[in-house]
């Protein structure tokens, strides 16, 4: 007849839940030494030296920049390997995680 459907099928969609995502964040001071910090990045996130280098210095000039980001239970645990690992070298290196 005249009223056969013909639009496309869609599937309804249903909301994702996707689990909530934290940036480590690692903050500049005037004291910890640029090695130091380029030895953690490598060493705690698994960065190359170019990479670790190049986000020691833009925290360097900038004051702060995004290391990694990661489910709470990684983030957390990240921030407190690099404070533990600062604070037995006795450099004042800050390291903190902020919600997406
Ligand atoms: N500003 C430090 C210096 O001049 C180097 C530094 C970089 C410190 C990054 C902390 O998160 C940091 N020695």
């Amino acid at each position: 007849g005249p009223d056969r459907d013909v639009g496309i099928a869609t599937k309804p969609r249903t909301r994702t839940q996707r689990p909530p995502m934290y940036k480590v964040l690692l903050l500049n001071d005037d004291y910890t030494p640029m090695e130091f910090v380029v030895h953690v990045l490598e060493r705690f996130f698994g960065l190359s030296h170019a990479m670790a280098f190049e986000i020691m210095l833009t925290v360097h000039n900038k004051g702060v920049a995004v290391v990694g980001v990661f489910s709470f239970e990684v983030a957390e645990t990240k921030v407190a390997q690099v404070m533990d690992f600062a604070r037995r070298h006795q450099h004042p290196l800050q390291c903190t995680l902020e919600k997406e």
